[in-house]
Parts: C-alpha cells; sequence; structure tokens
C-alpha cells in the first residue's frame, strides 16, 4: 500500500468525526427548551401549528434520507470499478425508475402541502372561538419598535407586554423601510411593510409568563442588528397593572436633580429633547423617536442594546451615536446624527429625569 493509498482513510474517519461532532453540537441547541430564541419549543397555538408542520417534514424526511443514502451507498459498493472491469454496460432510460422518482416526491409534496395550506389558513385570523381578542399595533422604525394599544389607549416603545392565555391580534406597519417582526417563542415571521398593514395573531400559553427576546429579521440599514425588542407576557393581574401605570400621563418632578433634568429636556439650547420625544402631561410632544412618558419602566434602552440603568442612560444622551451609529438619536447634521453637546450634568440630570419616569 502506498502512503498515499493508507492516508485516505484516515482522512475520511477524520472529516466523519468532524461531521458527527458539529451535528451533536447543534442537538444540544436543539434540545435546550430554555433557549431564549428557539424556534422548536414554542409557547403559542401559532407557534405549535408551525412546529407541527416542521416536525412532519422532518420526521417525512428521514426514510426519504435513508432511502436516497441508501441507494448510493448501494451503487457505490455494488457498481465500484473493479481491475477486471473494462468499460460498463451503456444504458440509456429506465421508464420505471423515472415514473417512480416522480410519482413518490409528488406523493411526499402532497402529504406535505395539504397540513401547510391549512396552516397558512388558520394564521390568517384569530380563530373564531378566541374571547376578548386585545389589538396591537406595531410600527417599525429604523432602529426601534413602537407599541400602541388603540383599545387600551397605551404607547410603548421596543417592550411589548402581553397578558398569558389572551389571544393578541396585530396589526404591522412601518414608518420608513421593510422590516420584519419576530419573536422565536411565539411563531414565525412577518414583513413589516412601509404603504401597508400586515396582520398576525398569536396567544402566548397560559403558563408562558417571562420575557421573550424578539428582533428584525429583514434587513434594514447600518443598525438593523440592533433593532431588538422584548416580548413580556405577564400574568393577567400584573397586565392590567402595567396597563393602568401606562395610561397614567408622567409625573413631574417637584425637586432634585429630576426636576434641573426636565428643564434640561425641554431646552432647545441644551437636551434638545422634547424635539424628538413625547412624555405625555408635558410639552414634549416629538413623534421622531420613542414615547418616554414611562421610559423608566423598560426593561432596556435604546431598542435592546443597554440595560436600563440611570448610568447607561447618561451613557446613551452622550454617546448615541458611539454605541449606535447612523441611529436617530442626537443632534441632526446634514444627513445624519451626532452625539448630543449635552454638558455631564445635565446628561446626569435628564438621565435621572427620563429613568424616573415608571
Ligand atoms: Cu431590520
Amino acid at each position: 500500500m502506498t502512503a498515499q493509498n493508507s492516508l485516505r482513510p484516515r482522512l475520511l474517519i477524520l472529516c466523519w468525526l468532524l461531521l458527527l461532532t458539529a451535528s451533536l453540537s447543534g442537538c444540544t441547541a436543539f434540545a435546550d427548551r430554555t433557549a431564549p430564541q428557539s424556534t422548536v419549543f414554542p409557547l403559542s397555538d401559532w407557534g405549535r401549528s408551525i412546529q407541527d408542520l416542521y416536525s412532519l417534514v422532518f420526521l417525512m424526511s428521514i426514510p426519504v434520507f435513508i432511502g436516497v443514502e441508501g441507494f448510493i451507498v448501494y451503487a457505490v459498493v455494488r457498481f465500484r470499478r473493479r481491475a477486471s472491469d473494462e468499460l460498463p454496460n451503456q444504458v440509456h432510460g429506465n421508464t420505471r425508475l423515472e415514473v417512480a422518482w416522480t410519482v413518490i416526491p409528488s406523493i411526499v409534496l402532497l402529504i406535505i402541502a395539504i397540513p401547510t395550506i391549512s396552516a397558512i389558513f388558520y394564521s390568517d385570523a384569530p380563530p373564531a372561538s378566541a374571547q376578548n381578542v386585545l389589538k396591537v399595533t406595531v410600527i417599525g422604525h429604523q432602529w426601534w419598535w413602537e407599541f400602541h394599544y388603540p383599545d387600551l389607549g397605551v404607547s410603548t416603545a421596543n417592550e411589548l407586554h402581553l397578558p398569558a392565555g389572551r389571544t393578541a391580534s396585530f396589526e404591522l406597519k412601518s414608518a420608513d423601510v421593510i422590516h420584519s417582526f419576530w419573536v422565536p417563542r411565539m411563531g414565525g415571521k412577518v414583513d413589516v411593510v412601509p404603504t401597508r398593514a400586515n396582520h398576525m395573531w398569536f396567544t402566548p400559553d397560559a403558563n408562558a409568563v417571562g420575557v421573550y427576546p424578539g428582533q428584525c429579521v429583514e434587513f434594514c440599514g447600518i443598525q438593523h442588528a440592533n433593532m431588538r425588542l422584548d416580548l413580556v407576557v405577564d400574568t393577567p393581574s400584573d397586565f392590567e397593572a402595567w396597563t393602568q401605570r401606562q395610561k397614567a400621563n408622567a409625573v413631574q418632578p417637584t425637586g432634585g436633580a429630576e426636576q434641573q433634568g426636565a428643564a434640561a429636556f425641554m431646552d432647545a439650547t441644551r437636551g434638545l429633547c422634547f424635539s424628538c420625544h413625547a412624555i405625555r402631561g408635558t410639552e414634549a410632544k416629538g413623534t421622531i423617536g420613542p414615547d418616554l412618558t414611562h421610559v423608566g419602566s423598560r426593561r432596556m434602552i435604546a431598542a435592546g442594546i443597554l440595560e436600563n440603568t440611570p448610568a447607561n442612560m447618561q451613557k446613551w444622551i452622550q454617546h448615541s451615536q458611539d454605541i449606535k451609529p447612523g441611529s436617530k438619536m442626537g443632534r441632526p447634521v446634514g444627513n445624519g446624527f451626532q452625539n448630543l453637546a449635552v454638558t455631564d450634568a445635565d446628561a446626569a440630570a435628564i438621565a435621572a429625569y427620563v429613568f424616573s419616569l415608571k
């Protein structure tokens, strides 16, 4: 045996081992029920309808895989070149084989098509049995999410609250370019397209209380990857309490750093914040950026990039263009934005003020 020949089986074994390792590492991710963005352990009715389809296709692909690979292995072994071989038998066409490999895949596709079409119709509108459907309007912006609850009179940004066990129906719109809305644990993705409204719905499971990250999944510009959101599934009573807090106007500070921050927020030569942000109950009525009426109650800021703390809030106010280059947070210059020119003292005061808006 030459050196080259003895190397070949070793290389083959190495390739198989690498493939096996890669597949097994995939399995551990697949089996992790706590993975926040797993799609294979859905927590809603809509998510389950998609998962059922996925399981069906996966199960059907197993015999197809074994069959096709089996035939390949058989052909490789049975018809391998032998020392005594001359030119193999030359054949053309085999009607029986060709009919078989047309009919069998057609049957497989038909079996997949029937539940797929029924799942598409199921996802179209909430089932007639859904009671007290909660309406939510989702508006995608470069690069954050706006949420309105038209029947509740509540608006928020980047943090979507839903009560467990109650069907939510979404109207999805865009303020600028095409985005796509996705909370993996709840179901699939739906495009968010300018000039039209798309729709989706799902019912978070009654036992799904928790926080589930979501994100934009359609490339929408430089900060696309930083266009995240949190879905907070509350118990019905927690959701009711949250709604009541969100409905209220902002409580204005009467002293301390918070009050100085409120003054800087409304000052065109200092914070300039009011020109882009709204705070209900004040003169700030801007619509370019998120409504800040209760921003202090949110877990994250900057569309899921920074944890909501006074220090991070100050960092975001002063260094928004370093943290999220290209975002519309900052002072407009030419076609873009630059960091706000606020003093450290003003930035700290504004941060204390908006953080107090719970
Ligand atoms: Cu995007």
